[in-house]
């Protein structure tokens, strides 16, 4: 071996996979070797590694800027302005997620902290009987107070698994949280408002200034169908995990919209316009938050005119036992695995994870949501035969019988709804010299 791993994996993946599987595209003698060389380990599930398949040792990204910030853990930075920053799969380890390692994504900057959270306001208006204006704290005696554990994932969540590269941030699969939520259900204010007939969408307005700094201007302002908005979990939220909301989610209310994109989360919040016709703020219409119903061509560009509007969140696991490339001692047997699945407005009926490169799947133990809207975590023991190189493979299914697909699926502009079966990488024992 002349070359590094890194080089030949990082430079030019598909050449290193010609030199790898060679023309047959068979795995075996040199081209073993030489991929052994350079994932830097022997691969004992070799013999069921499809070809032209890239190793999840040198599939995900390297090291990016971690986010500094008080109060927060090390994410991984994807923009410091505006701040958007994901949680490493490790780090949601817990069943309901800290405030400090909730991923962070903002379309503008973040306005300053309000001395007295009871006197925020917000309104209520358009295609209603009553407009109301009210602040937290009316809220809080006029309305009965709910927790639930919601799930709130950004709608680009998964994008840097499309190929490819589509526009926006190339979150992994850690844009998810699983807080626990207190506040009062969106659906009792609008009843208390009265919706009139035509009442059929909302808008949502925050207080985060624009990045230009122009007054006025919006940095984002979404809407959904006012089925969602009349769900029960769907929540103004003044409360996470029995303390106040933190400023960065959105303090002192915020919208959570369990299972559909994050983008309808407003934090913030200031208004509620409830309209007869599709929202049309920033981040409504073209290929913004919308998925093609027949797929374009990858690459490809498309006004997104006769796309529709993602709404339920495809099912997704993550793994929160083992950090991508981990290395454990030689001898290990035994991997004693965890983690977490969602699908949107739907359950997860099964989690799998395969050693052998998605020839034999696993059934996980698979635990109920505390809630409808909130995660299931799952958790299983695999064994392995020997020292060396192994993927783990995870997948989970929807209770539509949908299950994570082997490839991002309907490639679109924005990267939306990508959620293929994950691969970390893990080395058990002494990995192989590599020279230099
Ligand atoms: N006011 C306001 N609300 C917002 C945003 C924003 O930029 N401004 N970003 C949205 C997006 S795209 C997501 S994914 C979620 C993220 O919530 P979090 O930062 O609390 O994790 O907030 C949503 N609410
Ligand atoms: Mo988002």
């Amino acid at each position: 071996m002349e070359r590094t791993a890194q080089e030949l994996y990082g430079d030019d993946p598909q050449r290193a996979d010609a030199e790898v599987f060679g023309r047959r595209g068979a795995l075996e003698g040199t081209s073993l070797q030489v991929m052994q060389a350079a994932v830097g380990a022997p691969i004992p599930a070799a013999a069921t590694l499809p070809p032209g398949i890239l190793p999840a040792a040198f599939a995900r990204p390297g090291a990016l800027k971690l986010l500094r910030m008080p109060g927060k853990a090390a994410l991984l930075l994807h923009d410091e302005r505006p701040i958007c920053a994901e949680t490493p799969e490790v780090l949601l380890d817990e069943a309901v997620t800290s405030a400090h390692v909730m991923f962070v994504r903002n379309n503008g900057g973040i306005p300053p902290e309000v001395a007295d959270p009871q006197s925020w306001r917000f309104t209520v208006e358009g295609e209603v009987q009553a407009p109301l204006s009210l602040t937290v704290g009316e809220l809080q005696s006029r309305f009965p107070v709910v927790t639930r554990q919601l799930q709130l994932e950004c709608g680009g969540n998964g994008r840097a698994f499309h190929q490819p590269a589509a526009r926006g941030n190339p979150w992994g699969n850690g844009a998810i949280s699983n807080g626990a939520w207190t506040g009062v259900r969106l659906r009792d204010v609008l009843l208390a408002a009265g919706l009139k007939p035509g009442a059929r969408f909302t808008g949502h307005y925050g207080a985060d200034p624009h990045l230009s700094g122009a007054a006025g201007q919006v940095s984002i302002a979404r809407g959904m169908r006012i089925e969602k908005a009349l769900d029960e979990d769907t929540l103004l939220a003044f409360g996470l995990n029995g303390a106040p909301l933190p400023n960065l989610h959105g303090a002192p209310l915020r919208l959570v919209v369990p299972g559909w994109p994050g983008s309808l989360s407003q934090k913030w919040l200031t208004r509620i316009w409830v309209r007869d016709v599709p929202h049309d703020g920033p981040g409504m219409g073209g290929t913004s938050y919308r998925v093609p119903v027949h797929p374009i061509i990858p690459g490809g560009a498309h006004d997104g005119r006769d796309f529709v509007e993602l709404e339920s969140m495809p099912v997704r696991s993550i793994l929160t036992s083992h950090a991508h490339g981990t290395h454990l001692p030689a001898g290990t047997r035994h991997l004693d695995l965890r983690g977490a699945a969602w699908a949107g407005d739907l359950a997860v009926q099964a989690q799998h994870v395969s050693l052998d490169f998605g020839a034999t799947w696993q059934k996980m133990a698979l635990f109920p949501a505390a809630n409808r809207h909130a995660w299931q975590r799952w958790q299983g023991r695999v064994t392995v035969p020997a020292d060396g190189y192994y993927e783990l493979w995870y997948r989970a299914t929807d209770s539509a019988g949908r299950m994570q697909p082997h490839q991002a699926a309907n490639w679109n502009p924005q990267g939306y709804a990508a959620n293929p079966v994950s691969r970390a990488a893990v080395f058990i024992g002494r990995t192989l010299a590599v020279s230099a």
